[in-house]
Formats: C-alpha cells, sequence, structure tokens
C-alpha cells in the first residue's frame, strides 16, 4: 500500500516535518465505528483510537477525527494503533448535527469534489440541492450534481428538469446517470482524478451506493433492495467509508441524510445565491428588507421575473435557519465556557481547602 495513492500531499509531509511529527506513523481515516478507526497506512490497514491526550485537548466534535481525515500515529500492538493528532484539513464539510442544538456534524474530510445525487423521480429537489451547494461551498468543496435513475423517467419530465437546474445553477456541472441503462456512467469514471477525494451525498435510496458500486467495478457498498411487499429499503448504507478506487480517485459513500442543516461560516450562501445577491447590492437602500420598499431592485426583479420566486424564497428561509443556527452555536459556546469556569473555581477552591485557607 501507498499513502500517496491515497492522497498525501506535499503540504502534509511538509507539515509533518515542520512539526516534528516525523517520528509518528501517518495514514488516513477510511470508516468509523463509535469512536473506532480504521486507519490506512503504507503498511496496510490498522485499528485506531484517539489518545487521551487528544480526548481531553479537543474542545468539540470537530477536533475529532473523521472519515478522510490524515493522521499522525503511535503504534499500539499488531494492527493497533493510537491516534496522536488530527493534521490539517484542507476541506471540512459539515452539517447542522440533527437533534442536538447549536451543534456542528463533521461529515467528511479533505474532500475535493462532491456529487449531489439526487434521482429523477420524486427525489429531485432544488430547494434541497441548494443546502447541499451550501454546505460544499462553505468548505471550499467543488459540487457535481449527479441525477440518477434516468431509465425510470420519461424523456419530457428529464427535459424540465434540467431546463430547472440550468435555470437556477447554471454554473454547476451536472450529468444524467442510469445504473440500469448504463447511461452517463463513462462521463462519472472521466470526471475522476487520481489522487482527488469525492464524497457521494444525498437523500436514502437516491442511488449513492450503486453508484459507487458501478465506478469500482464490484459490490462494495450494499445497496439497497426493496422488499416487494412494504417498499422499504433494507442495506442502507449505514457507516461513511473511504474507498480507493481502480483508476486512481478515492470516493467516499454516505448514508443517506434525511437533514440537511446549514451551518455556514463560510460564505456558502452567498455563493449558492451570488446571482440574486448580486441584485440585491445593487439595491438603492442600503438597510433595504427586499420585502415592501418602493424602487427595491430585488422586487423588480422578481417581478420581471428575473430572478426566480422559488429561490428567493428559499434563500430567505436558508437565511433565517443561518442566523438562527449561529444564534444557538454562540449561546452553546457562552454555557461551556461558563461550565469549564464553574469546573475550574471548584477546583481551585478545593485545592486552597486542601491546602487549609479556606
Ligand atoms: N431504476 C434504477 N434504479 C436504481 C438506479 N440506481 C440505483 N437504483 C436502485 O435504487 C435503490 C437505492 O439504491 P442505493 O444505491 O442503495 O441508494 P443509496 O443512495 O446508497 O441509499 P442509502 O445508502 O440509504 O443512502 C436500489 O434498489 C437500487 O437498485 C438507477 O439508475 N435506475
Ligand atoms: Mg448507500
Ligand atoms: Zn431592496
Amino acid at each position: 500500500m501507498n499513502i500517496i495513492e491515497w492522497g498525501y500531499t506535499e503540504d502534509l509531509e511538509h507539515y509533518r516535518r515542520e512539526q516534528g511529527l516525523m517520528g509518528f506513523g501517518v495514514g488516513r481515516v477510511t470508516a468509523e465505528h463509535k469512536e473506532r478507526y480504521i486507519v490506512m497506512t503504507d503498511g496496510g490497514e490498522v485499528q485506531a483510537e484517539v489518545t487521551g491526550n487528544l480526548r481531553f485537548s479537543a474542545r468539540n466534535r470537530e477536533d475529532f477525527p473523521a472519515v478522510g481525515d490524515w493522521v499522525a500515529l503511535i503504534a499500539a500492538g499488531e494492527e493497533q494503533a493510537l491516534i496522536h493528532k488530527v493534521l490539517p484539513r484542507t476541506a471540512a464539510l459539515t452539517r447542522q448535527a440533527v437533534g442536538q442544538h447549536g451543534e456542528v456534524q463533521l461529515i467528511a474530510a479533505n474532500i475535493d469534489y462532491a456529487f449531489l445525487v439526487q434521482a429523477l423521480d420524486r427525489d429531485f429537489n432544488l430547494n434541497r440541492l441548494d443546502r447541499y451547494l451550501t454546505l460544499c461551498y462553505a468548505a471550499r468543496v467543488s459540487p457535481v450534481i449527479v441525477l440518477t435513475k434516468a431509465d425510470l423517467c420519461g424523456e419530457n419530465h428529464c427535459h424540465e428538469v434540467r431546463e430547472r437546474l440550468q435555470q437556477r445553477h447554471p454554473e454547476v456541472p451536472f450529468l444524467v446517470m442510469s445504473a440500469v441503462s448504463g447511461e452517463g456512467l463513462e462521463e462519472l469514471r472521466q470526471r475522476i482524478e487520481a489522487g482527488k477525494t469525492y464524497c457521494l451525498l444525498g437523500s436514502s435510496g437516491a442511488g449513492k451506493s450503486t453508484l459507487l458500486n458501478h465506478l469500482a467495478g464490484g459490490e462494495y457498498m450494499h445497496t439497497r433492495t426493496l422488499s416487494e411487499s412494504t417498499n422499504k429499503g433494507r442495506h442502507t448504507t449505514t457507516h461513511r467509508e473511504l474507498v480507493l478506487l481502480k483508476g486512481g480517485g478515492l470516493i467516499i459513500d454516505n448514508p443517506g441524510m434525511r437533514e440537511v442543516g446549514i451551518t455556514d461560516g463560510g460564505g456558502g450562501l452567498e455563493a449558492t445565491f451570488d446571482r440574486i445577491l448580486d441584485l440585491a447590492r445593487q439595491c438603492r437602500y442600503a438597510d433595504c428588507t427586499h420585502t415592501r420598499e418602493n424602487g427595491c431592485a430585488v422586487l423588480h426583479a422578481l417581478e420581471q421575473g428575473e430572478i426566480d420566486a422559488d429561490a428567493w424564497d428559499n434563500y430567505l428561509r436558508l437565511e433565517r435557519e443561518r442566523a438562527h443556527f449561529e444564534t444557538e452555536a454562540g449561546e452553546k459556546k457562552r454555557r461551556e465556557k461558563l461550565m469549564g469556569k464553574v469546573i475550574k473555581d471548584y477546583y481551585k477552591k478545593d485545592f486552597k481547602r486542601r491546602r487549609g485557607d479556606g
């Protein structure tokens, strides 16, 4: 095994040398199972856990390793290791952690491209696509839209979807494919470069694992087999996993996402809606709410059909969501800081008491 095949770069080597980490092993996290990690190294796969030190110095979930991360390792027996440090990430795809207010979940690290997978049947949804694009741009990950199951959709519907997509996001590359007819598979294959890392994002059942199996030329991931009587899926992907393709690309399969909450501290919304926001900036009023002001450039563009009303509504919705998340994350940080202080004060008092200064 050669870690360069797994995407190891000169920058990482440089960092290790500068930080005095050459005495440690190095590897890439390919899977995570409840704080146990599978890490690919030059010597093959090892199982790893984080060191106590990393655990204690971690301030939040993002400080722990994620699939795609490069890590410095300490050998700990046969095919076992401890993760000493997470090396700097070039990109960290995040979303709102489901059911935890103000918490960020790290989806995957060091991603170059994200395939945003939507099936051409009922799954296709422009508003949800806006969310995925926001995640990508916030993390500096290049998006490619992949529309699957072309075999299930008629010529007219397919045409309509393309039109709507090109109107909303003319700058984002997309391709149409079918795992059944083979349409688009070659185009997809050609998009994949050796040494680059790709990530499959989309709803459950969109066809992500099927697509990966076609690219990898084998049954890597279990795909959903629909049980006929209930129409409920089995074998849906439950773990993230990084796979090295024969042609040299690296690809991470993800479990389907039901909620795609945006966190966006990185200008993701601005990039996703840049055409609309360019217009908004041209508005003559600096503090315009673009809702009822006379002579507002946005309202005018909406009237003229230069801005799509659905896109504008979705932008406003996502902007509210972003602001709300920011507030929650801020409150969470304050609470944690306070807790940290309470604990510190307690130990200080305890220390004084034991020393006998009351
Ligand atoms: N007709 C048709 N069916 C497809 C195509 N691609 C995938 N499927 C079927 O769609 C179902 C779901 O596919 P998966 O690849 O498991 O979907 P997934 O996105 O990995 O789903 P999760 O792992 O739950 O996130 C399976 O029954 C596939 O056989 C396609 O191009 N055409
Ligand atoms: Mg899957
Ligand atoms: Zn305005």
